[in-house]
């Protein structure tokens, strides 16, 4: 039974089918898909995946939108955004999820995944150096939630962990290196890079042929690799391809692409040396998000600020 007391959410989603979600929301609160009418006063909360646009600023008595994911540049698509609070999402499971994905990547490029997969399929029984993870350092653009995480996850491997950051940090056991100036000598001291930067104004576009080319490869490896999974926007695929085809860059993982679904004519299916993943390395899952966002509600009824809000001016 629903508490008809408690603020009704309005739940926007695109791009997925949302019916977990609806279905464990509506256990909690009210929830409808669609305001009714032009300007609707029922609302108070709104749950939202790339929203349609203008939809959130018909609402006038909307209090606080809640993000299904880390990111929220689908959020900030919309150019109508309403001045409320915008919580996104910070969660074990998600986090959990993320750092599983960078160990398996940093890994598979450190273990030399990709060549010996395709020596198998040749039969062929060959060896090339696989240096051990004091002698791999793994660069990480991005030390917030999941890159401080994944940071740790790796450190506690073994492997030699740098990181970027908008503003100083100090984490113990890794080096951090800090906005425009610090982009430089952390890129020349990485031989894996792990992306996990928010996309925002000042990051669209980052990995480009410039920043890769600063990478370290004279190295164990044989070459730098890169990881992506933060957000395709990030990156410049066709500065990727020429890259890895100038050996400016040995290896890619890419979780995240300029559009997504990735075009099926895109070459990057198809590049032996690179490896795609669906937008699937931190998916949020319902089960282990709604009740958070629910428990937010309810503080926030009882009087209590909000949690893990959006810096709108950073962006992220
Ligand atoms: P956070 O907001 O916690 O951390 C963002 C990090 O990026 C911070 O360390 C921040 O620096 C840094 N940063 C932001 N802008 C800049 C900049 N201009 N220059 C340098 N550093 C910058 O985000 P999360 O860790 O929770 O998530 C990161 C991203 O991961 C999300 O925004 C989302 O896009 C992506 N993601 C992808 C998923 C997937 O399945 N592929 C799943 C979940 C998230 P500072 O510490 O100084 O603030
Ligand atoms: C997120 C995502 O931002 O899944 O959480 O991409």
């Amino acid at each position: 039974m629903t508490d008809q007391r408690a603020g009704r959410i309005l739940l926007s989603v695109q791009g997925f089918n949302p019916k977990k979600w609806h279905e464990l929301l509506s256990a909690e609160r009210q929830v409808v898909t669609e305001p009714q009418g032009e300007s609707d006063p029922s609302i108070d909360y709104a749950v939202v995946w790339k929203h349609q646009p203008g939809i959130l600023a018909t609402l006038p008595n909307l209090k606080a939108i809640f993000s299904i994911g880390a990111g929220v540049d689908h959020i900030f698509a919309d150019p109508k955004l309403p001045d409320v609070p915008i919580v996104r999402v910070v969660a074990g499971n998600l986090t959990q999820h993320m750092v599983d994905y960078v160990v398996w990547r940093v890994l598979d490029h450190q273990r030399q995944g990709m060549f010996y997969r395709a020596e198998q399929a040749k039969k062929s029984w060959r060896e090339i150096a696989q240096p051990a993870s004091p002698d791999v350092s793994v660069g990480i653009l991005g030390l917030g939630e999941l890159g401080l995480a994944a940071a740790k996850a790796l450190k506690a491997i073994g492997f030699d962990v740098k990181g970027w950051t908008r503003t100083e940090k100090s984490v113990d056991g890794v080096e951090t290196f800090s906005g425009e100036a610090g982009l430089t000598p952390f890129l020349n001291a990485t031989d894996i890079l792990v992306v996990l930067l928010p996309h925002t104004p000042a990051t669209e576009g980052i990995v480009d042929y410039e920043l890769l080319s600063k990478l370290r490869r004279d190295n164990g490896l044989g070459g730098a690799c890169l990881i992506n999974a933060g957000r395709g926007k990030l990156q410049k695929e066709a500065d990727i391809l020429r890259a890895l085809d100038d050996g400016t860059l040995k290896e890619a993982s890419l979780d995240v692409f300029e559009t997504e679904p990735l075009a099926a004519t895109s070459p990057l299916w198809t590049h032996p040396r690179v490896f795609v993943t669906p937008h699937a390395a931190a998916t949020s899952d319902a089960r282990h998000l709604v009740p958070l966002m629910v428990e937010q509600m309810d503080r926030f009824e009882r009087g209590d600020p909000l949690q893990h809000l959006v810096d709108r001016k950073a962006g992220y």
